[in-house]
């Protein structure tokens, strides 16, 4: 086995970040992995909790950027970072625990056939806990509609919990993605299978936020809708 970067992109995590990492570690304990948090200079003070973890914890690294920037920006400096290091493989993963980082080592294992793992809640096994029906809608809505417009078999399209293999980060220029919030993930996954990259979708369940606050708002979703049109007629726009 490769070595592993765990991203983890944070806004005002400042409720989650501690306990995340506790979890993390203890899920992640047989792998050799390694953490970069991507934070946007926090006002609520995320980036002082780590850099107290990172005390303790060699294998952990801060990202400090200078403003919020969205979302796909972080990871794209978080994949630049791990790229000029030596890293095999890729895991991006949400600070407020509505992803469980004990499938990582179930990721990494799919890695011996696939180019990239998707963590999926749409496809049989995987699911979501805590949403209410307009979210569920807007979620699996989005992964639909840009499965249809992009005319893929990706089922989860929107889900922000992946694995990459070090080769497909390195054959998508990163800094062509014209997506700098959450259509990032849609943009990722099209980019790659178009690159002929081999996909496997990991059931997961999903489960809500409980302690801190979203960032999604009515024009994330519409900056999304937009971004799909764009990338499947890109020639006209
Ligand atoms: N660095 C950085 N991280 C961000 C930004 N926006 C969101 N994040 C982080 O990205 C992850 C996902 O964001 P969330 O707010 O949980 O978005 P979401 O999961 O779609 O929404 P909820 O389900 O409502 O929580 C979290 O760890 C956030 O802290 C950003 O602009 N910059
Ligand atoms: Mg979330």
């Amino acid at each position: 086995m490769g070595k592993l970067l765990i991203i983890i992109p944070t806004y005002n995590e400042s409720q989650n970040i501690l306990l995340f990492l506790e979890k993390l570690y203890e899920s992640c304990k047989d792998l050799d992995f390694s953490v970069l948090v991507v934070d946007d200079n926090s006002p609520d003070g995320t980036a002082i909790i780590v850099k107290n973890w990172m005390n303790d914890h060699s294998n952990c690294h801060l990202l400090n950027r200078e403003k919020k920037e969205g979302l796909g920006k972080a990871y794209i400096a978080g994949f630049k970072w791990g790229l000029n290091k030596d890293f095999d493989y890729f895991c991006q993963i949400d600070a407020d625990f509505s992803h469980d980082p004990i499938y990582i080592p179930s990721f990494l294992e799919k890695t011996n056939d696939f180019d990239f793992i998707i963590g999926s809640r749409y496809v049989t096994g995987g699911g979501v806990k805590g949403w209410g029906l307009l979210r569920r809608i807007i979620s699996r809505g989005g992964s639909l509609y840009s499965k249809i417009i992009l005319n893929s078999k990706i089922n989860d399209f929107t889900g922000g919990f992946n694995l990459w293999n070090r080769n497909v980060l390195e054959s998508i220029n990163l800094d062509s993605l014209f997506s700098s919030g959450y259509s990032f993930q849609i943009e990722m996954k099209y980019r790659a299978t178009k690159k002929g990259f081999k996909f496997y979708e990991f059931p997961i369940i999903f489960t809500d936020r409980v302690k801190g606050n979203s960032k999604m708002s009515k024009s994330i979703v519409f900056e999304a809708m937009l971004n799909v049109l764009k990338l499947r007629f890109k020639k006209i726009f």
